[in-house]
């Protein structure tokens, strides 16, 4: 019954920062699924009679793709699947179930806040058996078996009825389709005071959540409107789409401009917060206080012992490189350590594994804590507002008082979209190549480089090195220039430049943050010629 059909390698199957993202058509090619899959199956030892867990955000393609899977798993060994219904699953309740369920790992179907549909993107991850993305000793060990794959395995069955709740088979594996809500619900409830939240609401407190046609939906749905009372029409674009109704699910200022405006008047709702493709990233936005992912890291850290989940404080806190410095202080007032890791929610999962961390958090709109390993969209609006709840305060007060503690890190992120790989590489290539040089020059009066370097990451936990992880030039006064391309783009090269300036408690909190930054943004141009060689006038996205 099980087939082992013939192949050849396709030359592009290299996971970057968060799985293998390419175009839907892509995708489509004959086996390309099937190659990749297999290459992961091979990589692994020990699946044999275990669990897999299957979901994905419900973009285009997810069906194929998902019953493919469940076939493959079957002829490799897999004794049982577990699949959300109707193939969903957000990134972080994946995380949950494949922990809950002790699971073997998981196959995260999303290409994240990309767009969707048949001229979108489509991914596939694979997430290990702490419920977390795959480290780089196994995405690398994937990408060399794709490139010598020969064949794959796969058995005659139908489809299974993804719509249907229960147990079925496929072949001789069982596959339980389950809700993909209630087991995510559940453990949000322990976390947090759904009490106090539910108080709040009841209070008149009001709140929009755009869920972007996107995987949220569902979730918030059923714990915002159905658990915690916040009145129907508090969730908008509820329901999971395969284009997500041709918008682009990427939670920011951009895409989220409407709910932006909206919150900045005095007839908008008290608290404005939105997810994307898969679940994973939030916004946050208080009336008249947009909250940067990286200030909203600090405060939730700040801020987290209010939840009862925890209550007993946290044990440490982890950010991204290129996310701001604000979460440092927070950790340093705390008396815990601070880890700074490379980009990409697979770097922190050693330190949670270990108790190091308990919060960790990345400026691409992205927290989470150890109750999963992943970022954690809804996670972090529910401590948000268990926050809200308890201080009785709104969100511009909250943050207004954390800068008057701890000082503001006014920080922005400028991404140049779809520009040409050859030139972004030969670009970071020659920024690099000045690094040595920049060293201890003054660059206006209060800009003196304090060090130039490519990132490096030395993991405490299991000695791994990853190198070259993001250019960072770093001043005497705390501000930073940091570079890199990103990892999750599917066509050409995004830059991402992101700066960041420190201004002290008693210093100025209420400037425009791309006037606060201008010096920085105009030294960049200078070391880096972004514009000058790109041809661009403007970034693609600011946030
Ligand atoms: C992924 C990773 C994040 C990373 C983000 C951006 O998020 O999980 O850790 O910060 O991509 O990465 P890059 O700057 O390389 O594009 P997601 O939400 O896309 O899965």
């Amino acid at each position: 019954m099980i087939q082992t059909i013939k192949t050849t390698p396709f030359g592009d199957q290299k996971p970057g920062t968060s799985g293998l993202r390419n175009r839907v058509s892509v995708y489509q090619q004959t086996n390309y699924v099937e190659n990749y899959l297999q290459a992961i199956f091979d990589s692994l030892e020990g699946f044999v009679g275990q669990t897999l867990v299957i979901g994905g955000d419900r973009r285009f393609y997810n069906d194929v793709a998902i019953q493919t899977a469940i076939r493959m798993a079957a002829a490799n060994g897999f004794s049982k699947v577990m699949v959300g219904q109707n193939g969903l699953l957000s990134t972080p309740a994946a995380s949950h179930v494949i922990r809950h369920y002790r699971a073997f790992g998981g196959l995260v179907l999303s290409a994240s806040h990309n767009p969707g549909g048949p001229d979108g993107d489509f991914g596939i991850k694979y997430n290990v058996g702490n419920g977390g993305p795959a480290p780089e000793k196994i995405t690398n060990a994937v990408y060399d078996r794709t490139q010598e794959i020969d064949s794959y395995k796969t058995i005659d069955a139908p489809d299974v009825a993804l719509d249907q709740i229960g147990v079925q088979r496929s072949g001789d594996m069982v596959v339980e389709v389950i809700d993909p809500v209630a087991d995510y619900a559940a453990l949000m409830e322990t976390l947090f005071d759904f009490a106090a939240i539910e108080d709040l609401f009841a209070s008149g407190f009001t709140m929009t959540f755009d869920a972007m046609n996107a995987i949220t939906g569902p979730y918030a749905h059923a714990i915002l409107e159905n658990r915690l009372g916040a009145p129907k029409g508090t969730v908008k674009n509820g329901a999971p789409l395969p284009d997500f109704g041709k918008g682009h699910p990427d939670p920011n200022l951009v895409y989220c401009k409407d709910m932006f405006d909206l919150l900045m008047t005095a007839a908008g709702p008290d608290f404005g917060a939105a997810s994307d493709g898969d679940g994973d990233r939030n916004l946050i936005i208080g009336k008249y206080r947009f909250v940067t992912p990286s200030d909203s890291l600090a405060l939730l850290a700040a801020n987290a012992h209010l939840a009862p989940g925890y209550k007993a404080g946290i044990a440490g806190i982890a950010r991204s490189m290129p996310t701001s410095a604000a979460a440092d202080r927070v950790a340093e007032k705390l008396g815990i350590a601070m880890h700074e890791t490379p980009t990409g929610w697979k770097f922190f999962g050693n330190l949670l594994d270990a108790g190091r961390v308990t919060i960790c958090g990345e400026e691409s709109a992205g927290t989470g804590s150890n109750h999963v390993r992943e970022k954690d969209g809804l996670w972090a609006v529910l401590l948000w507002l268990n926050i809200v709840a308890a201080r009785k305060q709104s969100v511009d007060e909250i943050v207004r008082e954390h800068w008057a503690i701890y000082g503001r890190n006014y920080y922005t992120r400028h991404d140049y979209e779809e520009v040409d790989a050859t030139i972004a590489s030969k670009l970071v290539d020659d920024l690099r190549a000045q690094l040595p040089g920049l060293v201890g020059q003054n660059f206006g009066e209060d800009l003196q480089v304090a060090y130039a370097n490519d990132f490096k990451y030395h993991d405490p936990v299991d000695g791994s090195i990853s190198v070259k992880q993001g250019i960072r030039i770093g001043f005497a006064n705390g501000s930073r220039i940091v570079l890199r391309l990103s990892g999750t783009g599917t066509v050409g090269a995004t830059l991402r430049l992101y700066l960041e300036r420190y201004e002290a408690a008693d210093g100025r909190h209420d400037l425009d943050t791309q006037v606060a930054l201008e010096p920085l943004i105009k030294l960049s141009e200078q070391f880096a010629g972004i514009k000058q060689r790109t041809g661009r006038q403007e970034p693609s996205v600011i946030t």
